[in-house]
Parts: structure tokens; sequence; C-alpha cells
């Protein structure tokens, strides 16, 4: 940090030299560059090789290494849906209910014209995508309609484009839908989903394992699709299928042809990866590459897919014009319902970076995740450990974009681009982080952690031996404890008042 501390004194003097300091810096209209947000599934600091993960990753190591890396960096959530809610509206999920991790055939959580990160970018003149996961609902009420017209959707929200993977791996439909249809879908096989009683005749894992190449081990034991039992059932389109070892590069590819058709427009790409995300079904390529497991592979393959954006973008001569962000959804999950050694060919890499918890949990791991800043105009090789929350990517890009936040609308985004774009240090005040079950904690910019009493379980109750943080006694860390070993609740109960009080704030805002 010392390092940070003298070099952005020394910018800051250079500026006052040249021009005054303006602290509002707006992008000027010759300058804008591109935008692309590289959202992983839940990948822990601890999986990059530059963060003592022992699979190499040296294109996402790049991105840390020759940008800003964030130490404190938070997901709103430690799920996916909520998280996501929370990036895309500038408004925490858990601000109403029906947020937590989304069916496959749920309808769209977000509502049809609301300000959201993709439309600020769009009332900015960028052409504008979702290429990946999106597991945010489509459809009405009804759901979408899955051999018709899949609206309201992304398209509805400030994507000019979608190519998604609906829900996620492991839910039916296992099919992409193309901004608004089922890709490749045959009319004559329509596709039926259903998350209560089997439809069709389709084997289930249940029922038929001897069909698995990929065992389940809690859940997942419904409609298989390509040798892999899923959660919800699922018949038709069987023309519309993926093969989940295809999924990262049929999005790499569709991204390269996104940049490409960009022209000179600016643009903004929401990278939504599948990885590292259960089934961890890597391309044969990466089969066994890792040493360790299927979950070794799959970091491989993300680190490939990085790679094979940021060389799509240097072919393009767009890559010294185009701001990169690396992040991850929540933290770090070894058996995620399938039996694929995640734990047992773990060895010493540890994908959590040394934090306590893991995804679901309300301890640092859950929502502590690896976060990066790269390109034109971003010090190289800086750390940021200012705390800083994905739900500010709203209002700080609306703010370097010149638009207004609609506050009604994204109540919980501040703007921040100056700690975005390493130019300050001073964060947020704070920051909620939401665990499973809707437990809440607070994060304080003074370097203290508070997890009010609950009585969840203290372990995730099915099956993926993680834990959640939750206790009937209250509790009180310090981020540098970054094990959360010391519960200084009772030691520090005016600290552990304050950040109560804090919290109950932001929840009745
Ligand atoms: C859980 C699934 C888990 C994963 C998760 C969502 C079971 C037993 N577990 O309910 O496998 O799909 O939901 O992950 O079904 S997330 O990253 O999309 O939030
Ligand atoms: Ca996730």
């Amino acid at each position: 940090m010392a390092q940070y501390k003298n070099l952005s004194a020394l910018f800051f003097l250079l500026g006052f030299l040249l021009k005054p300091y303006d602290s509002s810096a707006q992008w000027g209209k010759d300058n804008i560059p591109n935008v692309v947000l590289i959202y992983t599934d839940d990948l822990g600091y601890g999986d990059l090789s530059f963060a003592g993960g022992k699979i190499p990753t040296p294109n996402i190591d790049k991105l840390f290494g020759e940008g800003i890396n964030f130490t404190h960096a938070y997901s709103s959530a430690a799920t996916c849906t909520p998280s996501r809610y929370s990036l895309l509206t500038g408004e925490y999920a858990w601000r109403s209910k029906g947020r937590g991790v989304a069916r496959g055939n749920a309808s769209a959580l977000i509502d049809s014209g609301r300000q959201t990160l993709a439309s600020v970018f769009k009332e900015a003149g960028f052409k504008t995508a979702v290429i990946g996961k999106w597991h945010l609902g489509l459809g009405g009420a009804d759901g979408p309609d899955w051999n018709g017209v899949i609206s309201p959707g992304p398209l509805d929200i400030g994507f000019d484009e979608a190519f998604l993977i609906p829900a996620t791996g492991d839910r039916v439909p296992t099919v992409f839908v193309k901004n608004d249809r089922v890709l490749n879908l045959d009319p004559s096989d329509p596709i039926t989903v259903s998350y209560g009683e089997k439809v069709g005749d389709w084997p289930t894992g249940k029922e038929n394992p001897e069909l698995l190449t990929t065992m389940y081990s809690h859940g997942h034991d419904q409609t298989i699709v390509n040798g892999v039992s899923r959660i919800g059932y699922m018949t038709g389109g069987k023309s519309a299928l993926w093969r989940d070892e295809d999924i990262s590069d049929r999005l790499v590819e569709e991204s390269r042809k996104f940049i490409s058709n960009s022209g000179n427009q600016p643009f903004f790409l929401y990278f939504s990866t599948h990885d590292i995300h259960v089934p961890r079904i890597a391309h044969e390529r990466w089969q066994g590459r890792s040493g360790f497991g299927p979950r070794g592979d799959v970091i491989l393959q993300l680190d490939e897919a990085v790679g094979m954006i940021l060389n799509h973008l240097e072919k393009e001569k767009k890559l010294d014009s185009t701001l990169i962000i690396f992040t991850s959804d929540n933290g770090p999950v070894w058996d995620d319902g399938y039996v694929d050694l995640a734990f047992e060919l773990i060895g010493d890499h540890d994908a959590t970076g040394g934090l306590r918890g893991g995804k679901y949990s309300a301890f640092e791991a859950g929502t502590r995740v690896p976060f990066a800043v790269f390109g034109p105009g971003i010090p190289k090789g800086e750390t940021q450990e200012t705390i800083f929350s994905q739900i500010d990517l709203l209002a700080s890009f609306a703010s370097l974009l010149g638009q207004s936040t609609d506050v009604n609308s994204a109540p919980d985004s501040e703007d921040h681009h100056l700690v975005l774009l390493g130019k300050s240090e001073e964060g947020r005040e704070g920051l909620v982080q939401e665990a499973i079950s809707g437990v809440l904690s607070y994060v304080s910019n003074d370097g203290f952690k508070y997890i009010p009493p609950s009585n969840g379980a203290a372990i995730v109750p099915w099956g993926p031996k993680i834990e959640t943080g939750f206790s009937e006694k209250p509790q009180l860390y310090t981020l540098s404890d970054k094990r959360e070993v010391e519960n200084l609740a009772d030691k520090m109960p005016e600290k552990r008042a304050e950040l109560a009080k804090k919290l109950q704030a932001v929840i009745d805002q």
C-alpha cells in the first residue's frame, strides 16, 4: 500500500501542476474506452496463481499484475442470482423477497425499462451485450416461453444483444438463448420444462444412474442431458442442446463476433463465464491437464478464455482502448452437487486465499472476491486495499459517462469511480454481505466486520461442507484477522453496537 500511496501522491502532484485536479473526472467524448466486464462463477481469490493458486492462470494474472489488484472487493451476495441482481440494478437484492438462487424457469427478476448497468452504457451510446450465464429469470409472470419469443429479458433492460445460458449449467433447459429465442430449436420438437413433476420420458439420474458420466452427490438427480443429471426436468429441444465441453469456446466465439461487429462504436460486454460452476466439464483438450481434477481443469479453461478475449481485442486493435474488469459472483465451492473429487484432489491449492468459509457463507470467502481493473489510464501493478462493492459499478460508470443515477431504482449504488480507476482510496463507509438464508453482515471501512446472531446451521446443510458463519452469538472480526478466528464481540461491545446500528440503518434505508 505504501507504494500505492507514493505513486498516487506523485500523480496528484503532476496533475496539480498541469491542470487543476478534477475529482468529478468524466470520460471525455474523444477518449471513451470500451468496457469488458468478465464475471466469473464461483471463483475464489486463491484460485489465481498470482495469489498463490497452484493452477497456472497467466492471462488472468496479467490483468491483476498490470492493472489494479483489489484486495477487498465484494460481490453483494454469496450466491449467484442476488449478486447479479445487485450488480446490474444497483439495488441490494435482499430489499425484496424472491431474489434468491433462481429456478431455471423463473420469470424475469428485473423490471423492463429499469435503469441497469447495461442501460447506463446504452444511454451513453455504447453497443451492449451479455454473453454467458444469466440466472436472473426470463419471461413474464408465467415464466419463459421456450418455444416462442422469450420476453422480457436482457433486451428490455439495456442490452442490445444477448447470448445466454438461461440459468446455470446444472439447471434445465440446457440450451442457449440467442436474443429472445432458443438457439437451434426445431419447432417440431418443442421444449417442456418442469421444476415440479417429471415431464417426458428422458431418463433421470435417480432412475438411471448407470447412464451418468458424472455422478451427482446432492440434488442434481433429475433429467440427464449429455451424461449429466441436472436440477429440473426437461424433454424436447434435442437439436438445441449444448455439449457442456463446448460452452466455454462458444461463449468466447460469440464475444469475438460482438467485439468485431462493434466497429467504431464503443461497446460494453458483460462476459459472464460458465466456469468454474458445476458441472465442471472442461473441453477434452483440458480434461486431466491440471492435476487437480475437473475443478482445476476448468480453471485452466477459464484462463484460456480470458487469454482468447485479450488476443482478440489486440487483433482488432482495441486492447489499448478497452477497460477490463475481472471478478467473480461469489466465493469458491468444492463439492457443489457432483462427484468430481474437487475436495479430494485439492492438494495444497487454497481456493479461498486464506479466507474463512466459501460460497453461501457469511464469512469472508463468501463474498470477498478477486477483482482487477486493467486498461487505458489504469495504474499498473497497484494494489487497492479500500473496500469496494460490485454494486457501485452502476453509479461509478454513470458518473464517468455523464449519466445520472436513478436513486429510486439504484438506491444502493454509490459513485466510487475514483477508487475504481485507482485515483483515490476514499471508498464507501461500509457494505452489506448477503449469505444463504438471507443473513446479512456488515463490513466497515475501518477494518471491522459484524455478523449478527442467527439460528441457522453452522455448516451448509445440504452437502458442500462449508461453514455458513452463522452463530447464535454476535460476531465481530477485524479484516486483518483473515480467517475470522478471534470473535471480538464481547471484548469490543461498542464497536459491535456501532456496526449493528449501521447495518440496521442500511436495511431501513
Ligand atoms: C444450489 C445447487 C448448487 C448450485 C447453486 C447455485 C443443489 C443441491 N445445489 O441450490 O449446485 O447450482 O444452487 O449456484 O441443488 S449459483 O452460483 O448459481 O448461485
Ligand atoms: Ca456463482
